[in-house]
Protein backbone atom coordinates (compact mmCIF):
# COMPACT_ATOMS: atom_id res chain seq x y z
CA UNK A 1 0.00 0.00 0.00
CA UNK A 2 1.00 3.40 -0.83
CA UNK A 3 2.31 5.54 2.49
CA UNK A 4 -0.29 8.01 1.85
CA UNK A 5 -3.23 5.64 1.67
CA UNK A 6 -1.82 4.36 5.28
CA UNK A 7 -2.05 7.28 7.00
CA UNK A 8 -5.28 7.73 5.31
CA UNK A 9 -6.38 4.92 6.87
CA UNK A 10 -5.06 5.29 10.05
CA UNK A 11 -6.99 9.08 10.22
CA UNK A 12 -9.92 7.48 9.67
CA UNK A 13 -9.72 5.00 11.96
CA UNK A 14 -8.34 7.13 15.07
CA UNK A 15 -11.24 9.38 14.33
CA UNK A 16 -13.52 6.73 13.86
CA UNK A 17 -12.75 5.28 17.44
CA UNK A 18 -12.52 8.85 19.23
CA UNK A 19 -15.70 9.51 17.68
CA UNK A 20 -17.26 6.11 19.28
CA UNK A 21 -15.76 6.59 22.73
CA UNK A 22 -17.21 9.43 23.06
CA UNK A 23 -20.97 8.30 22.59
CA UNK A 24 -19.97 5.57 24.89
CA UNK A 25 -19.07 4.83 28.30
CA UNK A 26 -17.45 1.32 29.80
CA UNK A 27 -20.38 0.88 32.56
CA UNK A 28 -23.40 2.98 33.53
CA UNK A 29 -22.35 4.62 36.52
CA UNK A 30 -19.62 6.12 34.38
CA UNK A 31 -22.42 7.83 32.23
CA UNK A 32 -24.07 9.29 35.23
CA UNK A 33 -20.80 10.32 36.79
CA UNK A 34 -19.76 12.11 33.27
CA UNK A 35 -23.44 14.20 32.80
CA UNK A 36 -23.62 14.85 36.52
CA UNK A 37 -19.87 16.29 35.78
CA UNK A 38 -20.85 18.25 32.87
CA UNK A 39 -24.09 19.74 34.54
CA UNK A 40 -21.47 21.11 37.83
CA UNK A 41 -19.13 22.87 36.03
CA UNK A 42 -22.03 24.51 33.62
CA UNK A 43 -24.08 25.09 36.84
CA UNK A 44 -20.44 26.70 38.91
CA UNK A 45 -19.96 29.24 36.04
CA UNK A 46 -23.61 29.73 34.82
CA UNK A 47 -23.85 30.79 38.82
CA UNK A 48 -20.53 32.94 38.47
CA UNK A 49 -22.89 34.82 35.92
CA UNK A 50 -25.91 34.88 37.91
CA UNK A 51 -24.14 36.89 40.60
CA UNK A 52 -23.57 39.49 37.91
CA UNK A 53 -27.04 39.50 36.91
CA UNK A 54 -28.21 40.04 40.29
CA UNK A 55 -25.60 42.61 41.19
CA UNK A 56 -23.87 40.74 43.30
CA UNK A 57 -20.54 40.78 41.53
CA UNK A 58 -19.27 44.10 39.64
CA UNK A 59 -20.10 43.39 35.37
CA UNK A 60 -16.11 42.27 34.01
CA UNK A 61 -16.95 41.92 30.43
CA UNK A 62 -14.35 39.63 30.02
CA UNK A 63 -15.27 37.50 32.88
CA UNK A 64 -18.78 37.41 31.89
CA UNK A 65 -17.59 36.30 28.18
CA UNK A 66 -15.35 33.54 29.97
CA UNK A 67 -18.01 31.88 31.99
CA UNK A 68 -20.59 32.17 29.32
CA UNK A 69 -18.79 30.22 26.55
CA UNK A 70 -17.61 27.94 29.02
CA UNK A 71 -21.22 27.27 29.91
CA UNK A 72 -22.00 27.07 25.87
CA UNK A 73 -19.50 24.30 25.51
CA UNK A 74 -20.76 22.41 28.64
CA UNK A 75 -24.41 22.51 27.39
CA UNK A 76 -23.83 19.98 24.33
CA UNK A 77 -21.63 18.00 26.56
CA UNK A 78 -23.79 16.17 29.05
CA UNK A 79 -26.69 14.36 26.47
CA UNK A 80 -24.21 11.50 25.21
CA UNK A 81 -23.90 10.21 28.20
CA UNK A 82 -28.05 9.98 28.92
CA UNK A 83 -28.22 6.81 26.72
CA UNK A 84 -29.92 3.73 26.73
CA UNK A 85 -29.30 1.84 30.22
CA UNK A 86 -28.32 4.72 32.22
CA UNK A 87 -31.24 5.32 33.54
CA UNK A 88 -30.48 6.47 37.07
CA UNK A 89 -28.82 9.70 38.93
CA UNK A 90 -31.17 12.21 39.13
CA UNK A 91 -32.63 11.64 35.58
CA UNK A 92 -36.42 10.74 35.62
CA UNK A 93 -37.58 8.10 33.78
CA UNK A 94 -39.00 10.67 31.03
CA UNK A 95 -35.71 11.21 29.58
CA UNK A 96 -36.29 7.86 27.70
CA UNK A 97 -40.17 7.59 27.83
CA UNK A 98 -40.21 11.22 26.06
CA UNK A 99 -36.65 11.52 23.89
CA UNK A 100 -38.26 14.23 21.25
CA UNK A 101 -39.44 16.54 24.53
CA UNK A 102 -35.49 15.70 26.40
CA UNK A 103 -34.34 16.59 22.81
CA UNK A 104 -35.70 19.42 22.37
CA UNK A 105 -35.31 21.41 25.64
CA UNK A 106 -31.16 20.60 24.84
CA UNK A 107 -31.41 22.25 22.11
CA UNK A 108 -33.39 25.39 23.56
CA UNK A 109 -30.71 25.34 26.31
CA UNK A 110 -27.84 25.36 23.71
CA UNK A 111 -29.39 27.82 21.83
CA UNK A 112 -29.88 30.31 24.64
CA UNK A 113 -26.47 29.53 26.03
CA UNK A 114 -25.24 30.65 23.03
CA UNK A 115 -27.27 34.18 23.40
CA UNK A 116 -25.50 34.37 26.32
CA UNK A 117 -22.66 34.05 24.56
CA UNK A 118 -23.23 36.59 22.30
CA UNK A 119 -24.87 39.25 25.06
CA UNK A 120 -21.55 38.63 27.13
CA UNK A 121 -19.14 39.47 24.02
CA UNK A 122 -21.59 42.80 22.93
CA UNK A 123 -20.74 43.91 26.39
CA UNK A 124 -24.05 44.89 27.09
CA UNK A 125 -25.23 44.27 30.87
CA UNK A 126 -28.69 44.17 29.95
CA UNK A 127 -28.47 42.13 27.16
CA UNK A 128 -26.76 39.80 29.90
CA UNK A 129 -29.38 39.96 32.52
CA UNK A 130 -31.65 38.84 29.88
CA UNK A 131 -29.69 35.90 28.53
CA UNK A 132 -29.04 35.27 31.95
CA UNK A 133 -32.93 34.72 32.89
CA UNK A 134 -33.61 32.76 29.11
CA UNK A 135 -30.69 30.34 30.13
CA UNK A 136 -32.34 30.33 33.64
CA UNK A 137 -35.11 29.40 32.39
CA UNK A 138 -33.85 26.68 30.03
CA UNK A 139 -32.60 25.13 32.75
CA UNK A 140 -35.87 25.23 35.07
CA UNK A 141 -37.62 23.70 32.15
CA UNK A 142 -35.85 20.58 31.58
CA UNK A 143 -35.44 20.17 35.35
CA UNK A 144 -39.61 20.13 35.80
CA UNK A 145 -39.94 17.21 33.84
CA UNK A 146 -36.90 15.32 33.88
CA UNK A 147 -34.67 16.00 37.29
CA UNK A 148 -35.90 14.38 40.37
CA UNK A 149 -37.07 17.00 43.10
C1 LIG B 1 -28.44 27.56 38.13
C2 LIG B 1 -28.32 26.16 38.30
C3 LIG B 1 -29.42 25.59 37.79
C4 LIG B 1 -30.30 26.61 37.20
C5 LIG B 1 -31.70 26.55 37.68
C6 LIG B 1 -32.52 27.64 37.07
O1 LIG B 1 -27.64 28.40 38.44
O2 LIG B 1 -27.33 25.51 38.86
O3 LIG B 1 -29.69 24.31 37.78
O4 LIG B 1 -29.65 27.86 37.50
O5 LIG B 1 -31.74 26.68 39.07
O6 LIG B 1 -33.85 27.53 37.47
Amino acid sequence: MKNVYKYVLVGLTTSAIVGTALAQFARPDAAIKYRKAAFTVMGTHFARIGAVAKGEVPFNKDEVAKNAAIVNTMASLPWQAFGPGTEGGDALPAVWSDESKFKSNQEKLIAATASLTSAANSGDLDGVKKATANVGAACKNCHDDFKKK
